[in-house]
């Protein structure tokens, strides 16, 4: 976003993130946004916190805006006996604890000083945070932390949008009696409650989903991105510069799948045949871990085998179980095609620094998000590698192929640069300007 639009000087905004890195730092990265702008900003952050990469992510951010007001919200312990038995996952654990807790977000809101023009809230929690905005006659926004085509499926639930394919639908969807299914029925019938829409997606990349999305009446959606990264996020985080100042230009795959996705061992393994076999050097986040805390990194050498360790020796590999500055490695030159998740920060990293993607959706709403790649022409999505789920092991050889078809593919390389200055070129910062005049109104 750039700087340019024309802000009132009075305006105080609070910040409602959930949890988890992808719904956090669109949230810090749109606040930072809107500091630039001269706006005030109160950001809610939720005790307890799951991950470290969060803990440091919201202390980092305090500490490069000491005018930022925090307010600290915390949460009724979620009750196991209530609890849904088929959610392990912490992250979605504690979407269902903010939800839980939301009626006490009251007080909160209500003392801010000055009085607030409006909150920005998480879609995961649009349903419990409503009733008590409106109570307080507060204006709310949503920021959708995914992208306009995903928004379409959301907005549409429990119908689903005819350009949709059933398999691409995120699979606890598929259960009618998921807390997932029940949280975002609920969330999707209180879009109309809202005051907007805020999205870090760009017009020339999701025209058709936006036109089809203002055409059905809902609160406007404001197209904001891409959203770019805080200086300070890569502060203190890794990056092996060292050892990328020394590839050839777009000769190496970066190969991520994001904050809170854990690939099993028996994956692992293959996954790491297959960069071998593709005869390409790599550069790879490993994370066995859900949870970062949980990460332990003694044992990776024995996950991984010989053969990616020998490449890991000879340098014509790189492997970190550790956060890493994402932002700085897909900006740099060597790197030349990305093996995702299909996350949609991630997409908009990659479309932004225009590298090709090769997607492999593991969750949620990372198949649709892989079919906007597709679409655009910027990278592949492979969609008979089973969402990665444990029961569907994906062979080697088959990732070899695929991260040999992406590298050699000149069609997307062409694609990734036309996105990349579409990018850098979009409309974001005028429609920052028209979110600010929907607000004198
Ligand atoms: N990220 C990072 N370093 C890491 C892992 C993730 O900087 O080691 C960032 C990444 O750049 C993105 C976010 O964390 O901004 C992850 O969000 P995304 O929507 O891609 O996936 P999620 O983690 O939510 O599955
Ligand atoms: C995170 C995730 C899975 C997932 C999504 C995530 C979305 C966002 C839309 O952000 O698709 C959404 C809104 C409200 C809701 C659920 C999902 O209750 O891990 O699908």
């Amino acid at each position: 976003m750039s700087d340019s639009a024309a802000i009132p000087s009075h305006v105080h905004v609070a910040f409602l993130p959930s949890s988890g890195m992808g719904h956090l730092l669109p949230f810090l990265r749109l606040a930072a946004a809107l500091i630039r702008h001269r706006c005030s900003v109160t950001l809610i952050t939720t005790h307890p916190i799951v991950s470290s990469a969060e803990s440091q992510a919201i202390s980092t951010f305090l500490s490069a805006f000491p005018q930022v007001t925090e307010k600290k919200f915390t949460l009724i312990p979620l009750d196991p006996t209530t609890a849904d038995n088929n959610t392990t996952d912490p992250f979605f654990l504690q979407w269902e604890t903010i939800r839980r807790s939301a009626h006490l977000l009251s007080p909160l809101l209500s003392s801010s000083s000055p009085p607030l023009s409006f909150l920005v809230t998480d879609p995961t929690l649009m349903a419990s945070v409503i009733s008590v905005t409106k109570n307080l006659c507060l204006p709310n926004y949503i920021l959708f932390t995914s992208s306009a085509r995903m928004l379409s499926l959301f907005s549409f639930f429990p119908s689903i949008p005819p350009s949709i394919p059933k398999a691409s639908l995120p699979p606890p969807l598929l259960d009618s009696k998921s807390s997932f299914t029940r949280g975002l029925s609920e969330n999707s019938k209180s879009i109309e409650l809202f005051d907007g829409v805020l999205i870090n997606s760009f017009e020339e990349l999701e025209k058709q989903s936006l036109d089809m999305l203002l055409n059905k009446g809902l609160p406007p959606v404001f197209p904001l991105g891409p959203f770019l990264p805080l200086e300070f996020e890569g502060e203190s985080c890794f990056a092996p510069l060292e050892w990328l100042e020394n590839q050839r230009e777009s000769s190496v795959v970066y190969v991520s799948f994001g904050s809170r996705t854990a690939m099993s061992e028996e994956q692992i393994r293959e996954l790491g045949k297959g960069l071998v076999l593709s005869g390409y050097k790599f550069l790879w986040v490993v994370k066995s871990k859900i949870v970062d805390k949980e990460e332990t990194g003694d044992d990776l050498a024995e996950i991984l085998g010989h053969q990616v360790m020998n490449k890991v020796k000879n340098n014509t590999g790189f492997v970190v179980n550790q956060w890493v500055d994402q932002w700085r490695i897909l900006s740099h030159k060597a790197v030349g095609g990305f093996m995702s998740h299909c996350g949609w920060n991630s997409v908009m990293e990659a479309a932004w620094n225009g590298v090709p993607v090769l997607g492999w959706p593991q969750h949620g709403d990372q198949m649709i998000n892989g079919e906007v790649i597709e679409a655009a022409g910027w990278g592949l999505c492979v969609k008979t590698w089973g969402w990665g789920l444990n029961n569907h092991l994906v062979k080697g050889e088959e990732i070899g192929d695929k991260i040999k078809e992406l590298m050699e593919n000149q069609m997307v390389r062409i694609e990734a640069a036309r996105i990349s200055e579409a990018a850098k070129a979009g409309g974001s910062s005028e429609n920052l300007t028209k979110l600010f005049q929907s607000l004198k109104k």
